[in-house]
């Protein structure tokens, strides 16, 4: 520990096998959610358009959801693409929306050998239909993995996700099915595109924006947050097991007593 704290002082923790944490194996989060900030600034940084960056963020897709696998993580939530999104130049947008494509085209045969489940969040029925095949022909050729989920948010965004689930729920209250009074906190949860999944233990955010940005505003209620500077391109396996490391440092912490009670 004071080793630890001596080397820290003497500037940035290498990033070398040798310094990685010693993570506790029964203690890794079940499902991880990650807003990839920083891939525009990281292509800034080089003199290269931002598309340049989008394209080495999706490369450390592919390295975290190994590495989030190799962790014994059961859930990892990507936000790839929000509904905020559309806003950006055209030829951003577009390059974006070929993305999934490409990465699916060159690393779903290995999702597959890994036993890797490919789920989506969001508005799929308004993305370009290339895209939306991608995705559609990827969940289907992994609906029967049972290892990992990785689960895109794409044009995703909190609010309109729970206005939906209102509109739902409401549907069925005007139809008799339901009774106002016997809305619960489980029926608005239940009612959720993450209605299969478990909610985030822990939530990191890259680049050094310390913002939800309408990601996941219900499931985040109980969720550790973890913030760093580092840009969504540079981000590796050192970064997530710093990442998990912190969380289970706050785990331990709470010690068993309850998690909103410890003052
Ligand atoms: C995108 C790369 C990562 C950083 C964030 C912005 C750019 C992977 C996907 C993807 C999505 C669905 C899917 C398979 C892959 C992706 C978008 C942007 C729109 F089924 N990376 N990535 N989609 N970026």
């Amino acid at each position: 520990m004071l080793d630890k704290l001596i080397r820290k002082k003497g500037g940035e923790p290498k990033t070398d096998n040798a310094d990685r944490q010693l993570l506790d194996e029964t203690a890794i989060p079940g499902h991880v959610a990650i807003i990839m900030d920083g891939n525009g600034r990281w292509a800034k940084k080089r003199s290269l358009p931002r598309i340049a960056g989008h394209h080495e963020g999706m490369k450390t897709v592919r390295k975290i959801t190994r590495e989030a696998d190799r962790l014994g993580i059961k859930v990892l939530t990507l936000y790839a693409f929000s509904t905020e999104n559309w806003k950006r130049p055209k030829p951003e947008v577009e390059f974006l929306m070929r993305l999934p494509e490409e990465f699916l085209g060159t690393y779903l045969p290995e999702l597959v050998e890994r036993n890797v489940r490919v789920r989506m969040i969001g508005d799929h029925e308004h993305l370009p239909p290339h895209t939306r095949r991608a995705i559609t022909r990827a969940m289907d050729e992994t609906a029967g993995n049972d290892g990992l989920i990785l689960n895109f948010a794409m044009n995703y965004g909190s609010r309109a996700e729970i206005t939906e689930a209102v509109r739902t729920i409401a549907k069925a209250v005007a139809e008799k099915r339901v009774k106002a009074e016997d809305i619960d906190e489980s029926m608005i949860t239940d009612a959720l595109m993450t209605a299969e999944l478990p909610e985030p233990d822990l939530l990191i955010r890259t680049s050094g924006e310390v913002r939800l940005s309408n990601f996941m505003l219900w499931q985040l209620a109980y969720t550790e947050f973890w913030f760093t500077d580092t840009l969504w391109p540079d981000f590796n396996e050192d970064r997530l097991q710093e990442a998990i490391g912190v969380y289970q440092a706050r785990s331990r912490r709470y010690g068993g007593v309850d998690k909103e009670d410890t003052d």
